[in-house]
Protein backbone atom coordinates (compact mmCIF):
# COMPACT_ATOMS: atom_id res chain seq x y z
CA UNK A 1 0.00 0.00 0.00
CA UNK A 2 2.74 2.16 1.25
CA UNK A 3 4.78 1.52 -1.71
CA UNK A 4 1.52 2.58 -4.29
CA UNK A 5 1.21 5.91 -2.55
CA UNK A 6 4.66 6.41 -2.50
CA UNK A 7 4.82 5.78 -6.64
CA UNK A 8 1.63 7.63 -7.37
CA UNK A 9 3.32 10.71 -5.27
CA UNK A 10 6.33 10.15 -7.14
CA UNK A 11 4.61 9.92 -10.72
CA UNK A 12 2.60 13.29 -9.92
CA UNK A 13 5.79 15.00 -9.06
CA UNK A 14 8.00 13.35 -12.12
CA UNK A 15 8.21 16.23 -14.93
CA UNK A 16 5.88 15.22 -17.69
CA UNK A 17 8.73 13.58 -20.63
CA UNK A 18 9.92 11.28 -17.60
CA UNK A 19 6.50 10.28 -17.26
CA UNK A 20 5.71 9.72 -21.03
CA UNK A 21 8.98 7.53 -20.90
CA UNK A 22 7.90 5.35 -18.05
CA UNK A 23 4.50 4.82 -19.63
CA UNK A 24 6.16 4.01 -22.99
CA UNK A 25 8.49 1.75 -21.61
CA UNK A 26 5.93 -0.38 -20.22
CA UNK A 27 3.64 0.17 -23.29
CA UNK A 28 6.59 -1.82 -24.31
CA UNK A 29 6.95 -4.57 -22.40
CA UNK A 30 3.06 -5.26 -23.04
CA UNK A 31 3.65 -5.21 -26.79
CA UNK A 32 6.63 -7.94 -26.15
CA UNK A 33 4.24 -9.84 -24.44
CA UNK A 34 1.53 -10.04 -27.32
CA UNK A 35 4.42 -9.89 -29.86
CA UNK A 36 5.60 -13.29 -28.41
CA UNK A 37 2.14 -15.11 -28.82
CA UNK A 38 1.32 -13.49 -32.02
CA UNK A 39 0.91 -15.72 -34.95
CA UNK A 40 0.39 -13.14 -37.73
CA UNK A 41 1.53 -9.83 -37.73
CA UNK A 42 -0.12 -7.54 -40.36
CA UNK A 43 2.50 -3.85 -40.19
CA UNK A 44 1.38 -0.55 -41.68
CA UNK A 45 3.88 1.92 -42.33
CA UNK A 46 3.92 5.43 -43.58
CA UNK A 47 6.48 7.86 -44.53
CA UNK A 48 7.86 8.16 -40.92
CA UNK A 49 9.36 4.71 -41.68
CA UNK A 50 12.28 6.00 -44.05
CA UNK A 51 12.26 9.41 -42.44
CA UNK A 52 15.51 8.07 -40.85
CA UNK A 53 17.00 7.15 -44.26
CA UNK A 54 16.60 10.64 -45.57
CA UNK A 55 13.40 10.67 -46.89
CA UNK A 56 11.57 13.90 -45.99
CA UNK A 57 8.05 13.00 -44.67
CA UNK A 58 4.89 14.90 -46.58
CA UNK A 59 3.46 16.60 -43.68
CA UNK A 60 6.84 17.13 -41.66
CA UNK A 61 10.10 19.32 -42.01
CA UNK A 62 11.46 19.27 -45.64
CA UNK A 63 7.11 18.27 -47.11
CA UNK A 64 7.66 21.12 -49.01
CA UNK A 65 8.74 20.93 -53.00
CA UNK A 66 9.36 24.66 -53.48
CA UNK A 67 6.19 25.73 -52.28
CA UNK A 68 4.19 23.10 -53.08
CA UNK A 69 2.34 20.46 -50.56
CA UNK A 70 2.38 16.89 -51.74
CA UNK A 71 -1.68 17.08 -51.79
CA UNK A 72 -1.24 19.97 -54.62
CA UNK A 73 1.15 18.05 -57.15
CA UNK A 74 0.14 14.03 -55.92
CA UNK A 75 -3.23 14.45 -57.76
CA UNK A 76 -4.15 13.81 -61.28
CA UNK A 77 -5.61 17.26 -62.17
CA UNK A 78 -1.94 18.61 -61.35
CA UNK A 79 -0.55 16.28 -63.74
CA UNK A 80 -3.09 17.50 -66.35
CA UNK A 81 -2.44 20.88 -65.72
CA UNK A 82 1.16 21.00 -65.95
CA UNK A 83 2.79 17.59 -66.44
CA UNK A 84 6.95 19.10 -66.76
CA UNK A 85 6.31 20.50 -63.17
CA UNK A 86 4.76 16.79 -61.62
CA UNK A 87 7.53 15.37 -63.54
CA UNK A 88 10.05 17.71 -61.57
CA UNK A 89 8.49 16.94 -58.11
CA UNK A 90 8.91 13.23 -58.81
CA UNK A 91 12.35 12.90 -60.66
CA UNK A 92 13.61 14.95 -57.52
CA UNK A 93 12.11 12.57 -55.23
CA UNK A 94 13.50 9.23 -57.30
CA UNK A 95 16.88 11.07 -56.87
CA UNK A 96 16.70 11.61 -53.23
CA UNK A 97 15.44 8.04 -52.75
CA UNK A 98 17.81 6.42 -55.36
CA UNK A 99 20.63 7.72 -52.91
CA UNK A 100 18.91 6.51 -49.73
CA UNK A 101 19.13 3.27 -47.97
CA UNK A 102 16.89 0.89 -45.68
CA UNK A 103 17.52 2.17 -41.87
CA UNK A 104 17.37 -0.19 -38.65
CA UNK A 105 13.55 -0.42 -38.65
CA UNK A 106 13.40 -1.51 -42.14
CA UNK A 107 15.91 -3.80 -41.10
CA UNK A 108 13.97 -5.18 -38.20
CA UNK A 109 11.05 -5.22 -39.95
CA UNK A 110 12.75 -7.65 -42.26
CA UNK A 111 14.40 -9.51 -40.09
CA UNK A 112 11.37 -10.03 -38.16
CA UNK A 113 10.00 -11.73 -41.11
CA UNK A 114 12.13 -14.02 -42.09
CA UNK A 115 12.72 -15.53 -38.56
CA UNK A 116 9.33 -15.60 -37.71
CA UNK A 117 9.08 -17.57 -41.13
CA UNK A 118 10.68 -20.57 -39.69
CA UNK A 119 8.60 -21.21 -36.28
CA UNK A 120 5.63 -20.87 -38.87
CA UNK A 121 4.16 -17.78 -38.12
CA UNK A 122 4.17 -14.51 -40.67
CA UNK A 123 4.65 -10.94 -41.22
CA UNK A 124 2.84 -8.92 -43.85
CA UNK A 125 4.00 -5.15 -44.93
CA UNK A 126 1.14 -2.69 -45.96
CA UNK A 127 3.12 -0.04 -46.99
CA UNK A 128 2.09 3.77 -48.14
CA UNK A 129 5.47 4.06 -49.21
CA UNK A 130 6.52 4.08 -52.51
CA UNK A 131 10.16 4.12 -51.98
CA UNK A 132 10.79 0.31 -52.26
CA UNK A 133 12.82 0.40 -48.94
CA UNK A 134 11.32 -2.38 -47.35
CA UNK A 135 12.19 -4.79 -50.59
CA UNK A 136 15.83 -3.31 -50.48
CA UNK A 137 15.94 -4.43 -46.55
CA UNK A 138 15.04 -8.04 -47.79
CA UNK A 139 10.92 -8.09 -46.31
CA UNK A 140 9.37 -10.31 -49.01
CA UNK A 141 5.66 -9.86 -48.70
CA UNK A 142 4.80 -6.15 -49.12
CA UNK A 143 1.94 -4.58 -50.11
CA UNK A 144 1.99 -1.35 -51.65
CA UNK A 145 -0.88 0.68 -51.76
CA UNK A 146 0.07 4.08 -52.89
CA UNK A 147 2.07 2.34 -56.01
CA UNK A 148 5.85 2.46 -56.51
CA UNK A 149 8.11 5.62 -57.52
CA UNK A 150 9.98 3.38 -59.94
CA UNK A 151 7.34 2.05 -61.87
CA UNK A 152 5.91 3.93 -64.90
CA UNK A 153 2.33 4.08 -66.12
CA UNK A 154 1.50 4.72 -69.81
CA UNK A 155 -1.44 7.29 -70.20
CA UNK A 156 -2.60 5.75 -73.36
CA UNK A 157 -1.82 2.20 -73.42
CA UNK A 158 -1.50 1.67 -69.78
CA UNK A 159 1.67 -0.58 -69.93
CA UNK A 160 3.29 -0.37 -66.47
CA UNK A 161 7.24 -0.94 -66.60
CA UNK A 162 9.80 -0.50 -63.59
CA UNK A 163 12.27 2.27 -64.33
CA UNK A 164 15.15 2.90 -62.44
CA UNK A 165 16.90 5.43 -64.71
CA UNK A 166 18.57 8.19 -63.19
CA UNK A 167 17.85 10.38 -64.52
CA UNK A 168 14.49 9.22 -66.09
CA UNK A 169 14.84 11.47 -69.31
CA UNK A 170 17.74 13.73 -70.64
CA UNK A 171 15.28 16.49 -70.31
CA UNK A 172 15.07 16.27 -66.37
CA UNK A 173 18.92 16.19 -65.79
CA UNK A 174 19.68 18.46 -63.16
CA UNK A 175 16.02 19.93 -63.12
CA UNK A 176 13.59 19.39 -59.75
CA UNK A 177 15.01 21.39 -57.26
CA UNK A 178 13.15 22.22 -54.02
CA UNK A 179 14.34 25.38 -53.22
CA UNK A 180 11.36 27.78 -53.23
CA UNK A 181 13.13 30.20 -55.18
CA UNK A 182 13.91 28.14 -58.27
CA UNK A 183 11.26 28.38 -61.62
CA UNK A 184 9.58 25.71 -63.34
CA UNK A 185 11.85 23.97 -66.19
CA UNK A 186 8.72 24.01 -68.69
CA UNK A 187 9.65 20.75 -70.23
CA UNK A 188 7.63 20.27 -73.38
CA UNK A 189 5.66 16.96 -73.14
CA UNK A 190 7.19 15.54 -75.89
CA UNK A 191 10.51 15.69 -74.28
CA UNK A 192 9.09 13.99 -70.74
CA UNK A 193 9.06 10.58 -70.28
CA UNK A 194 7.45 8.57 -73.11
CA UNK A 195 5.83 5.12 -73.53
CA UNK A 196 8.05 2.61 -75.29
CA UNK A 197 5.76 0.55 -76.47
CA UNK A 198 5.31 0.11 -80.28
CA UNK A 199 3.84 2.65 -81.60
CA UNK A 200 2.34 3.88 -78.37
CA UNK A 201 4.76 7.07 -77.87
CA UNK A 202 2.12 7.97 -74.77
CA UNK A 203 3.04 10.24 -72.38
CA UNK A 204 4.25 8.56 -69.10
CA UNK A 205 3.59 9.27 -65.49
CA UNK A 206 4.62 7.54 -61.90
CA UNK A 207 2.65 4.60 -61.07
CA UNK A 208 1.52 5.80 -57.82
CA UNK A 209 -1.89 6.38 -56.77
CA UNK A 210 -3.36 10.46 -56.47
CA UNK A 211 -5.18 12.13 -54.44
CA UNK A 212 -9.29 10.93 -55.98
CA UNK A 213 -7.99 8.30 -57.52
CA UNK A 214 -8.78 4.65 -55.98
CA UNK A 215 -6.53 2.36 -54.94
CA UNK A 216 -5.62 -0.94 -57.08
CA UNK A 217 -8.91 -3.09 -56.09
CA UNK A 218 -6.41 -6.91 -56.08
CA UNK A 219 -3.73 -4.82 -53.53
CA UNK A 220 -6.84 -4.03 -51.56
CA UNK A 221 -8.38 -7.28 -51.63
CA UNK A 222 -5.31 -8.66 -50.17
CA UNK A 223 -5.10 -6.23 -47.75
CA UNK A 224 -8.34 -6.23 -46.40
CA UNK A 225 -7.50 -10.21 -46.72
CA UNK A 226 -4.47 -9.86 -44.20
CA UNK A 227 -6.00 -7.45 -41.73
CA UNK A 228 -8.92 -9.73 -41.19
CA UNK A 229 -6.71 -12.13 -40.30
CA UNK A 230 -4.02 -10.73 -38.26
CA UNK A 231 -3.88 -11.62 -34.79
CA UNK A 232 -1.30 -8.25 -34.17
CA UNK A 233 -1.05 -5.26 -36.30
CA UNK A 234 1.74 -2.62 -35.88
CA UNK A 235 1.12 0.88 -37.26
CA UNK A 236 3.84 2.53 -37.44
CA UNK A 237 5.13 6.09 -38.62
CA UNK A 238 2.10 7.14 -40.77
CA UNK A 239 -0.10 10.28 -39.53
CA UNK A 240 -3.30 8.12 -40.34
CA UNK A 241 -5.01 11.13 -41.84
CA UNK A 242 -5.12 9.66 -45.78
CA UNK A 243 -7.72 6.86 -46.52
CA UNK A 244 -8.55 4.59 -46.50
CA UNK A 245 -4.70 3.32 -45.19
CA UNK A 246 -5.96 5.84 -41.85
CA UNK A 247 -9.07 3.00 -40.92
CA UNK A 248 -6.68 0.32 -41.46
CA UNK A 249 -5.57 0.08 -37.96
CA UNK A 250 -9.16 1.50 -36.07
CA UNK A 251 -10.62 -1.54 -38.24
CA UNK A 252 -8.19 -4.26 -36.92
CA UNK A 253 -8.50 -2.87 -33.62
CA UNK A 254 -12.51 -2.79 -33.36
CA UNK A 255 -12.55 -6.70 -34.04
CA UNK A 256 -10.67 -6.72 -30.67
CA UNK A 257 -7.34 -7.16 -31.97
CA UNK A 258 -4.37 -5.74 -30.22
CA UNK A 259 -2.68 -2.74 -32.45
CA UNK A 260 0.31 -0.83 -31.72
CA UNK A 261 1.40 2.62 -33.27
CA UNK A 262 4.94 3.44 -33.08
CA UNK A 263 5.06 6.73 -34.08
CA UNK A 264 7.30 10.30 -33.38
CA UNK A 265 3.71 11.66 -32.22
CA UNK A 266 0.32 10.87 -31.55
CA UNK A 267 -2.05 10.91 -34.49
CA UNK A 268 -5.99 11.46 -34.50
CA UNK A 269 -6.49 7.59 -34.58
CA UNK A 270 -3.83 6.61 -31.12
CA UNK A 271 -6.88 6.70 -29.34
CA UNK A 272 -8.24 3.71 -31.18
CA UNK A 273 -5.12 1.46 -29.91
CA UNK A 274 -4.03 -0.47 -27.36
CA UNK A 275 -0.41 0.93 -27.18
CA UNK A 276 1.33 3.58 -28.72
CA UNK A 277 5.40 3.28 -28.61
CA UNK A 278 6.54 6.92 -28.84
CA UNK A 279 9.85 7.48 -30.78
CA UNK A 280 11.71 7.22 -34.13
CA UNK A 281 10.86 3.99 -35.27
CA UNK A 282 14.69 3.42 -36.16
CA UNK A 283 15.20 3.27 -32.24
CA UNK A 284 11.87 1.30 -30.89
CA UNK A 285 11.63 -1.30 -33.96
CA UNK A 286 14.62 -3.26 -32.77
CA UNK A 287 13.94 -3.01 -29.81
CA UNK A 288 10.32 -3.93 -30.15
CA UNK A 289 10.47 -6.94 -32.76
CA UNK A 290 13.60 -8.21 -31.43
CA UNK A 291 14.03 -11.82 -30.84
CA UNK A 292 11.81 -12.85 -27.71
CA UNK A 293 13.30 -15.19 -25.04
CA UNK A 294 10.05 -17.61 -25.64
CA UNK A 295 10.85 -18.01 -29.61
CA UNK A 296 12.43 -21.61 -29.65
CA UNK A 297 14.55 -21.17 -33.45
C1 LIG B 1 7.88 9.08 -37.51
C2 LIG B 1 9.25 9.31 -37.69
C3 LIG B 1 10.14 8.35 -37.18
C4 LIG B 1 8.16 10.94 -38.62
N1 LIG B 1 9.65 7.28 -36.55
N2 LIG B 1 7.43 8.02 -36.87
C5 LIG B 1 -12.78 9.70 -46.60
C6 LIG B 1 -12.87 10.86 -45.86
C7 LIG B 1 -12.20 12.01 -46.26
C8 LIG B 1 -11.43 12.02 -47.43
C9 LIG B 1 -11.34 10.86 -48.16
C10 LIG B 1 -12.00 9.73 -47.74
N3 LIG B 1 -11.73 8.74 -48.63
C11 LIG B 1 -10.91 9.23 -49.58
C12 LIG B 1 -10.66 10.52 -49.32
C13 LIG B 1 -9.81 11.42 -50.14
C14 LIG B 1 -8.34 11.20 -49.94
C15 LIG B 1 -7.95 11.48 -48.49
O1 LIG B 1 -7.72 10.63 -47.68
N4 LIG B 1 -7.80 12.74 -48.14
C16 LIG B 1 -7.36 13.10 -46.77
C17 LIG B 1 -6.21 14.09 -46.84
C18 LIG B 1 -8.55 13.57 -45.99
N5 LIG B 1 -7.96 9.83 -50.28
C19 LIG B 1 -7.79 9.46 -51.53
O2 LIG B 1 -8.00 10.22 -52.45
C20 LIG B 1 -7.36 8.03 -51.79
N6 LIG B 1 -8.25 7.42 -52.72
C21 LIG B 1 -9.41 6.90 -52.36
O3 LIG B 1 -9.74 6.76 -51.21
O4 LIG B 1 -10.21 6.54 -53.43
C22 LIG B 1 -11.62 6.44 -53.22
C23 LIG B 1 -12.19 7.84 -53.03
C24 LIG B 1 -11.68 8.91 -53.75
C25 LIG B 1 -12.20 10.20 -53.54
C26 LIG B 1 -13.20 10.40 -52.59
C27 LIG B 1 -13.69 9.31 -51.87
C28 LIG B 1 -13.17 8.01 -52.09
C29 LIG B 1 -5.96 8.01 -52.42
C30 LIG B 1 -4.90 8.50 -51.51
C31 LIG B 1 -3.56 8.55 -52.22
C32 LIG B 1 -2.49 9.17 -51.37
N7 LIG B 1 -1.36 9.43 -52.16
C33 LIG B 1 -0.15 9.94 -51.55
C34 LIG B 1 0.87 10.20 -52.67
C35 LIG B 1 1.42 8.87 -53.19
C36 LIG B 1 2.38 9.08 -54.29
C37 LIG B 1 3.59 9.86 -53.87
O5 LIG B 1 4.36 9.41 -52.99
O6 LIG B 1 3.76 10.94 -54.41
O7 LIG B 1 0.35 9.01 -50.60
S1 LIG B 1 -0.43 11.41 -50.55
C38 LIG B 1 0.74 11.00 -49.31
O8 LIG B 1 0.07 10.77 -48.02
C39 LIG B 1 1.33 9.64 -49.72
C40 LIG B 1 1.41 8.92 -48.41
O9 LIG B 1 1.48 7.53 -48.63
C41 LIG B 1 0.16 9.37 -47.70
C42 LIG B 1 0.18 9.18 -46.21
O10 LIG B 1 1.19 9.93 -45.63
P1 LIG B 1 2.00 9.31 -44.39
O11 LIG B 1 2.79 8.15 -44.83
O12 LIG B 1 1.11 9.10 -43.25
O13 LIG B 1 3.07 10.49 -44.12
P2 LIG B 1 2.92 11.83 -43.23
O14 LIG B 1 3.99 12.75 -43.62
O15 LIG B 1 1.54 12.33 -43.26
O16 LIG B 1 3.17 11.29 -41.73
C43 LIG B 1 4.44 10.82 -41.28
C44 LIG B 1 4.27 10.33 -39.86
O17 LIG B 1 5.50 9.76 -39.44
C45 LIG B 1 3.93 11.43 -38.85
O18 LIG B 1 2.87 10.96 -38.03
C46 LIG B 1 5.21 11.60 -38.04
O19 LIG B 1 4.95 11.93 -36.69
C47 LIG B 1 5.81 10.23 -38.14
N8 LIG B 1 7.29 10.15 -38.04
N9 LIG B 1 9.44 10.51 -38.33
C48 LIG B 1 8.33 7.16 -36.37
N10 LIG B 1 11.51 8.51 -37.29
ZN1 LIG C 1 1.92 3.26 -74.11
Amino acid sequence: MLGILASRSLALRLPDAVRHQSAACSDMAKFRQVFSSAKRIAIITGAGVSAESGIPTFRGPGGLWRTWKAQDLARPEAFSRNPSRVWEFYHHRREVTLKSKPNAAHYAIAECEARLRKQGRSVVVITQNVDELHQQAGSKHVLEIHGNLFKTRCISCGSVKPNHHSPICPSLLGKGSPDPESSDAQIDASDLPRCEEQECNGLLRPDVIWFGEVLDSNVLTQVEKELDMCDLCLVVGTSSIVFPAAMFGPQVASRGIPVVEFNTSTTPKTTYFMHHISGPCGTTLPVALARHESEVI
